[in-house]
């Protein structure tokens, strides 16, 4: 049992914690997540004069840790996590010892709070994927979590080193294996076995030394490859010199940090994949639409950054002169009935580019009511086995061949991602975005309730599937892997969870695999950038959006007219659906006349009538914020644009705001990441962001930005309070937090660090891909049996329900 709880258990606190259990069985709720819990106790504390418990004593610890209570009957089931992605469970009954609970019982429990339990009827169905990570070595400290790629290259040359004629031997089969449209690369016929690639290594090395650095490759072309070697060693002696010399290394005295220089080097990835299925997407007109958000904006620039990168590869490989040219391919759907977008455009090449382009796939028809037309990520499932059969032949034709790596993008495009990297055989990376399931609080235990809208039971599936058959994951925030002290992970609320009647998870996916790796976006810097930068703004643009965001009376795109426009601005940007809760930040800025008082609130997001919205979220946060405004006499102090920004005016406005010496807010209830953070604080805002998720680790509280509890409207307030009268009473101090923003982000969060991390990822992962292969079949035959036998008759389902509506 964990000390702690232990020493609560045998003190004077233990009457304390009980008085606290029945003050929380006074109100109705009787399953409690943490937040509810700290704030239930931080109340109970205050009204018995006991602040000092809150944080300092054992108990105070103990609720610290603690993630759930479920109140039973005559006893309390608490999920009690002591440390990064450990969890135990324990029930507690007031004159009993306590019991410990295995997540089975856990998961039982949960059950039967739902009215789901019937042990008389035959268990549920369990799924367990730990028994299928022995492919793979697992991390032992969780803050080694999300830098697998150093774990697995130490893993991998240990293992491969162990035995050094079959090392040598992997070696030899994998750099046989390149070429690119029928051009070898490497290494040629000349070389016909291990052993000679060793000695001929030397002999290459003994031979470029008679040359000087800079020699181009091409001037030794011929007599390179007549001692076996092909292009793509390097563009001029120096780096050929230097690749081998590393090889060299890698065949003598192998290490882990060799073997990672010396695969970044390796010319394998030249068509990449980036599956993006649901959403409008497309480069103009499509963001703020529902479902539409920073996946688009992620998945563009990523497209862009990384033809750039291979671009630069390519050419320090040797490999420009070849025909050798990178292609990026964003895979996503085509939309007939497209409201004005490119999204009916089957090809579309990717501004700023020269390679990279929009491939759109249509859905087949089964159901043109709906395959014509955008459908929710919600609903877009029985669509996606034939979609990824047909996406398959398109991009076999647009690259000859087959892609290199594959990266699917949320749960949708991951499924796509796995069907399509088994068919074909070649890498998959994942990248969530955003996983539902931590979003939607207790989305797997009501899911029956919430099926009709949501589907979940499709989409947790699919989930399972595409992270256990990734290659690799990549994450935005080490929290998205494990979370923090205090809170639980996004990809670890997948560890055990209950789909009541349906199955338990009892371990869903292995936190502590090398597979993970945290590769952070960046944001595009033409776009955003520091409002000081006045040469490279526009001023009549500046003008324009100044307008727009402050006087302009046009109905058809601005609802209120601001009593006093030269009030600080508080600026917040989002779709209007119910997570991003604009609504919220609307309730809490009318909750507060004194800052009412001293600001206006102005809000961007892309609708300002239910009639333009089929989407049912949306019409309803529309409705809300309507309500709101009128319920506390907003009028006069509120803007709201229901406009759809171009690119370039979306970054200006941002500018904008910083010129008034606003502030940006970001109030989601939950959010995974969080571009808009990014996009405000290079700007120079000072930005108050959510706590429940990303934000945190991109924000360092009070030092370049700050933490808001949204679910704590006045405190909330009062944050945003504090900070805007010290700025009024010193001016310095708003451009001091403006400037540790705009730092924060120019150190940490650019796509050029992000490609480069990515690209060498691929590598090694591809590598490791071509050695584990046969390990791997095993996983990737139990994630098939979840996607036939689970997966496809609810989709199935699904389609049914589609084909009466
Ligand atoms: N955005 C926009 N117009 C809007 C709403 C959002 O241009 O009306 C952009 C915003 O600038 C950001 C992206 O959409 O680049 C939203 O990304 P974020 O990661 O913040 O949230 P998501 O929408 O993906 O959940
Ligand atoms: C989806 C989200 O919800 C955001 O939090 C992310 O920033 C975005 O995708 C890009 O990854």
């Amino acid at each position: 049992m964990s000390g702690l709880i232990e020493t609560v258990l045998n003190s004077e606190e233990k009457i304390v914690l009980w008085q606290f259990i029945g003050e929380l069985r006074t109100s109705d709720k009787r399953y409690l997540l943490r937040n509810d819990i700290v704030c239930a106790f931080e109340d109970f504390c205050k009204r018995n004069g006991n602040s000092q418990k809150i944080d300092s004593s054992p108990l105070g610890q103990m609720i610290h840790y603690t993630q759930e209570i479920i109140l039973e009957e005559e006893s309390i089931c608490i999920v009690y996590r002591p440390k990064i992605a450990r969890q135990e469970v324990y029930r507690l009954r007031e004159d009993t010892p306590i019991e410990h609970l295995s997540v089975q019982q856990l998961l039982d429990v949960r059950d039967h709070f739902v009215n789901q339990f019937h042990p008389d009827e035959g268990d549920v169905f369990e799924i367990d994927f730990e028994p299928f990570y022995d492919y793979s070595p697992t991390i032992r400290d969780s803050k080694n979590i999300g830098k697998g790629v150093r774990f697995l290259n130490r893993y991998m040359s240990s293992k491969l080193f162990q035995d050094p004629r079959q090392w040598l031997e992997t070696l030899f089969n994998f750099l046989s294996l390149h070429c690119y449209n029928g051009i070898t690369l490497l290494i040629n016929g000349r070389i016909k076995n291990q052993h000679q690639l060793s000695e001929q290594v030397k002999d290459a090395i003994f031979f470029l030394n008679q040359f000087s650095d800079e020699i181009p490759f091409e001037d030794f072309r011929y007599e390179f490859q007549s001692m076996g070697f092909e292009p793509g060693w390097g563009n001029t002696a120096g780096r050929v010199k230097e690749t081998l010399s590393i090889l060299d290394e890698l065949i003598d005295s192998p290490d882990d940090q060799v073997l990672e220089a010396f695969l970044s080097r390796v010319p394998m990835i030249f068509r990449i994949v980036l599956v993006s299925v649901h959403g409008w997407f497309g480069q103009e007109g499509v963001l703020g639409r529902p479902d539409t958000g920073g996946q688009v904006v992620y998945v563009l620039d990523q497209a862009r950054s990384l033809e750039q990168q291979l671009k630069e590869d390519i050419i320090l490989a040797g490999l420009d002169g070849y025909g050798i040219e990178p292609k990026v391919i964003i895979l996503s759907r085509l939309i007939h009935n497209s409201d004005g977008t490119r999204c009916n455009q089957r090809l579309e090449k990717v501004h700023g580019t020269d390679n990279a382009w929009i491939l759109r796939v249509p859905f087949r028809d089964f159901n043109p009511n709906m395959t014509q037309n955008w459908i929710s990520r919600f609903e877009i499932w029985p669509y996606l086995e034939t979609y990824a059969i047909d996406a398959e032949k398109e991009l076999y034709a647009q690259f000859h061949g087959r892609p290199d790596l594959i990266i699917g993008n949320y749960s949708d495009g991951n499924l796509v991602a796995f069907l399509l990297a088994r068919r074909l055989d070649v890498t998959q990376f994942n990248i969530a975005h955003a996983l539902e399931k931590s979003k939607y609080l207790f989305s797997n235990l009501y899911w029956q309730d919430l099926e009709h809208l949501y589907h979940f039971s499709i989409q947790f599936t699919a989930d399972l599937i595409a992270m256990n058959a990734a290659n690799c994951i990549i994450s935005s925030t080490y929290q998205e892997i494990v979370g923090r002290t205090d809170s639980v992970g996004q990809y670890e609320s997948y560890e055990s969870f209950t789909m009541p009647n349906l199955y338990h998870v009892v371990n869903g996916i292995e936190l502590f695999s090398p597979k993970f790796n945290v590769v952070p976006p960046g944001v595009n810097e033409n776009v955003y950038f520091p409002y000081t930068r006045t040469d490279e703004r526009v001023p009549n643009k500046r003008e324009h959006l100044e307008d727009l965001l402050f006087t302009l009376e046009d109905p058809s795109q601005v609802f209120g007219k601001l009593d006093n426009p030269s009030k600080r601005p508080i600026f917040s940007m989002a779709r209007l659906d119910r997570i991003k809760n604009l609504t919220g930040l609307a309730e809490c800025f009318g909750r507060s006349p004194a800052l009412q008082e001293c600001c206006n609130l102005i809000l961007v997001a892309g609708k300002l009538t239910v009639n333009e919205s089929s989407d049912s979220e949306e019409r309803e946060e529309i409705e809300k914020l309507y309500r709101i405004i009128d319920e506390h006499n907003l009028y006069g102090k509120i803007r709201w644009l229901g406009v759809r920004l171009p690119k370039a005016d979306s970054g200006e406005i941002y500018r904008v705001i910083a010129d008034r010496r606003g502030v940006f807010v970001q109030p989601a209830l939950f959010e995974a990441f969080g571009l808009t953070i990014l996009e405000a604080m290079i700007s120079g805002l000072p930005t108050f962001a959510t706590q429940f998720g990303g934000p945190l680790e991109i924000i360092q509280d009070k030092v370049n930005g700050f933490y808001i509890n949204p679910t704590n409207l006045e405190e909330t307030a009062d944050k945003i309070l504090e900070f805007v009268t010290k700025c009024d009473h010193n001016p310095d101090h708003w451009i001091q937090l403006s400037n540790k923003a705009m730092e924060r982000v120019y150190s940490t969060y650019t796509w050029k660090i992000h490609t480069s991390k990515l690209l060498s990822l691929s590598r090694i992962y591809g590598f490791w891909n071509f050695i584990s292969k046969e390990n791997r079949e095993d996983i990737l035959r139990y994630v098939e049996s979840l996607f036939y036998l689970l997966f496809k008759p609810r989709a199935k389902e699904l389609l049914e329900q589609h084909m009466h509506r």
